[in-house]
Formats: structure tokens, sequence, C-alpha cells
């Protein structure tokens, strides 16, 4: 009779299923996920006041000349092994906000500039990622 390779193909066809939906859940649960980065807004007059202000006049940053809403600052370090070490703690905190700088490095020196482009400006993303900037900073003096 052909119930028993009826039966065994059934039994293939379950064991094939569970295993792609173990997998297919597997994969997705063991994938890196990214912090979600709610998409802020760009910052209002009165946030400006209270959040960018202290960086522009007690961290030294300034607001980027040619005509853009961004900030920036220069980092300077002893060498290049502590310019891309600091560049590499920022690297991985960027990565994990998906909210990237941009920036130039030469040999001990690191330019940053800090802007939302989905907002066209600066916000509450790049105060946060200026102020773990600035955390980081503190560890090279
Ligand atoms: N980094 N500085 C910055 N600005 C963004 O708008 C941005 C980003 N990194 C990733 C990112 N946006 C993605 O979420 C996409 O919006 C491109």
């Amino acid at each position: 009779m052909h119930f028993q390779g009826f039966n065994h193909s059934i039994r293939r066809l379950s064991h094939q299923i569970t295993y792609h939906s173990l997998k297919s859940s597997f994969s997705t649960s063991t994938t890196h996920k990214k912090m979600s980065s709610k998409r802020s807004s760009k910052l209002g007059e009165e946030e400006r006041r209270t959040k960018l202000d202290p960086l522009l006049k007690e961290k030294n940053w300034s607001l980027d000349g040619s005509g853009r809403d961004a900030i920036k600052k220069q980092f300077l370090f002893k060498d290049f092994n502590e310019a891309f070490g600091f560049m590499t703690r920022v690297a991985l905190k960027a990565d994990r906000m998906d909210h990237h700088p941009e920036w130039f490095n030469v040999y001990n020196k690191v330019d940053i500039t800090l802007s939302s482009h989905d907002v066209s400006g600066i916000s509450d993303r790049d105060i946060n990622l200026a102020q773990f900037i600035e955390e980081c900073y503190q560890s090279y003096k």
C-alpha cells in the first residue's frame, strides 16, 4: 500500500516546515537591532538656548559657517593611536544611535560636524551625540 510512502512524505514535510519556521525566527532574533532612534525634529528656539548654547559656550563647539544648520569642533590628541581610539568609541555609539557624524581625521586631529540630514538641521540626536563625544574626550585630557 502507498500509505507508508504517504506517511513518510508527510513526516518529511512537517519536519521541513518546523525547520524553516525555527530558522526564520532564529535569524530575526539574532540580527543586531539598532536602538530605535526615533527621528526627532529640528531643535526649536527654546531647545537651542537650553541644549545647544552650553555646547557652544562651554565646550568650544561652533556653528558651521557654511550656511548649514550644523555644529562642528576640532579634537586634538597625543597621537593617531589616541585619535583613532576616540573615533572607534564614537563610531560604535553613532551606529547604535543610527546617527552618524561627518568627520575628517589626519594623524592626531579629528574634525567633527554634526547635523541631522533627515531634518536638514540640528536635532536632539546631534546634541546627544555631541554630549557623548565630550564624555569620551574627557578621558584623553
Ligand atoms: N546620520 N547625521 C545623520 N543624519 C541622519 O539623518 C542620519 C544619520 N545616519 C543614519 C540615518 N540618518 C538613517 O536613519 C537614514 O535616515 C539615512
